[in-house]
């Protein structure tokens, strides 16, 4: 019998006896220790200093810190005669530009929406856990706030977390309004799960593709408020006036590599995360085009960038098949009960700690010989899935992660029967560009909304969160952005911060390793850095 299967034998034989077993919540010292020694976000002995613009001095991943240090694609003696003119123009077809573009349009605004690939094609798409929400009689925002802080090692911006906290009963309700299908009980009232780090249930789920039912009727909506919808066609640069105000950008229209100038009296980005960016190597189980794009874009306008040093790394990625390798197993797994076990057949923390923490205790187990390795030469914990069948009845599984169940069907793995081996996979930006509450960042006249924002959650983002942000948040832009839009024209378009941008870094001595936004990942060079270092 090879390691694996010995392994797994392990995990089948020990259920009956871990079923009764709760493992406790650790103190805050435990916590602090075990992130400390296993988290990613505390190696900062390899960090890099960000040797210009507004976060100049503070210290952030490699992987980051060239993208603040990057040059433009864009040369400043392009032709800024606008092709198009609109009151807002939202870049970025996720949920948060979804919203802020509806949001936008329902108070008058003209607007045009451009993404980098298609409509949907998001982050927003992969949240499948579901969106937390506090609306059960024992539950109250403030309790939401406290739970949230608490993940964010209380480094969230109160001002934000409060907006975010009060006005999650009324997005959910603006969503079901618009038709999302969120799960019910036989009495019809919605039904609400625990998420990691919440002391109450309150995620509002569509089984476990909430983020793909909320796209879904985020992108309806769009399409039948006739928004105007530019694909593959992502902003390369932004614009601003002579008193640095954004004044509307520059995109690239990917078909053909043409640049189309954009004039708008605002701007919300919405661009999403940048997990493709692989940061220390991680796999990840972000959309093809999150490239931290925002912080390209915002810090070379002169946006400060809030947390830009914390990640956040998904407790339970795939690690096998290889096929699978950071595609995300959600969450929702271990809030109805799954395990986590050892090689051993062991468990080791409390499935519902917040994620840095078992993430961190994830890293240590598989750092100490206690994890198993596939084929590939990754290696892994088990995720007890069966366990929950065991706990709820037969059928639950199937019933609900539908999504789940198929993912591992369709390479021979039948979760029902048998765990499956999970390492962490990076999520989510815990920080980006910092914001006000109404989702106006330092530039003026550019706002920005979602993964792209930073603030909000501190260093480490509870599960359920994003969703929940990105429609808050979304909300905020588009409604702060189309009332600047009626406050006057647009500015004049130039690319003044582009100039001066080029010639800081020249004065810092600083030589781009990259031109950003990056757009797509580049595969290739990620192969020659890892040969190299
Ligand atoms: O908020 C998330 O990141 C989420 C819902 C993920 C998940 O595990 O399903």
């Amino acid at each position: 019998m090879d390691v694996i299967d010995e392994s797994k034998n392990k995990v089948v034989s020990g259920r009956e006896e871990r079923r009764a077993q709760t493992l406790p919540i650790q103190s805050p010292e435990e916590r602090d220790r075990l992130v400390r020694a296993f988290h990613p976000d505390y190696k900062k002995e390899e960090y890099h200093t960000i040797r210009t613009g507004p976060n100049a001095g503070e210290r952030t991943v490699r992987e980051v810190a060239e993208l603040l240090e990057s040059d433009s694609p864009v040369p400043v003696d392009l032709d800024l005669t606008p092709q198009y003119r609109v009151d807002v123009l939202v870049v970025g077809g996720g949920g948060a530009g979804a919203t802020a573009a509806l949001t936008a349009r329902a108070q008058g605004a003209n607007v045009l929406l451009v993404t980098k690939l298609r409509m949907g094609d998001s982050n927003t798409v992969m949240a499948q856990g579901g969106m937390q929400v506090a609306i059960t009689e024992d539950d109250s925002p403030v309790t939401h706030f406290y739970d949230t802080l608490r993940g964010g090692h209380h480094k969230n911006d109160p001002k934000l977390l409060k907006v975010l906290v009060d006005e999650g009963p009324m997005a959910a309700q603006w969503l079901i309004g618009l038709g999302v299908l969120f799960d019910r009980d036989e009495s019809g009232n919605l039904k609400t799960k625990k998420g990691g780090g919440s002391t109450k249930p309150r995620l509002l789920t569509c089984s476990d593709y909430t983020g793909l039912e909320i796209m879904r009727v985020l992108k309806d909506e769009v399409l039948n408020q006739r928004i105007p919808i530019l694909e593959f066609s992502p902003v390369v640069e932004l614009l601003t006036d002579p008193d640095g105000r954004c004044s509307g950008a520059v995109l690239k229209n990917l078909d053909n590599g043409q640049f189309i100038v954009v004039e708008a009296k605002s701007v919300i980005l919405a661009t999403g995360g940048s997990g493709r960016l692989h940061i220390e190597g991680f796999p990840t189980s972000n959309h093809f085009g999150a490239t931290g794009d925002a912080l390209a874009l915002a810090y070379r306008a002169g946006g400060k960038l809030a947390h830009a040093d914390t990640f956040q790394y998904h407790p339970t990625g795939a690690v096998f098949p290889e096929q699978l390798a950071g595609a995300l197993v959600t969450e929702g797994l271990r809030s109805d009960g799954g395990h986590l076990v050892n090689r051993n057949g062991k468990r080791f923390v409390n499935e519902l700690d917040t994620r840095d923490v078992v993430a961190a205790a994830i890293i240590r187990e598989c750092a100490e010989g206690r994890g198993v390795k596939t084929p590939a030469g990754r290696v892994g914990v088990w995720l007890d899935v069966p366990m929950i069948d065991l706990l709820l009845g037969e059928g639950s599984l199937t019933k609900r992660f539908p999504a789940m169940v198929r993912q591992f069907e369709r390479y021979g793995i039948d979760i029902r029967k048998e765990p499956v081996l999970i390492y962490p996979t990076l999520h989510y930006q815990n920080g980006g560009v910092s914001i006000d509450a109404d989702g106006q960042s330092q530039v003026r006249g550019l706002f920005v909304a979602g993964e792209a924002s930073g603030g909000l959650h501190g260093r480490n983002r509870l599960m359920g969160n994003s969703l929940l942000d990105l429609i808050v948040f979304g909300k905020r832009a588009g409604a702060a952005a189309a009332a600047r839009a009626k406050s006057g024209p647009a500015g004049k378009l130039t690319l003044s911060h582009v100039t001066r941008f080029r010639k800081e870094l020249d004065k810092n001595g600083i030589k781009p390793k990259r031109v950003a936004p990056i757009l797509l990942p580049d595969y290739v060079r990620r192969e020659e850095i890892a040969h190299t270092s």
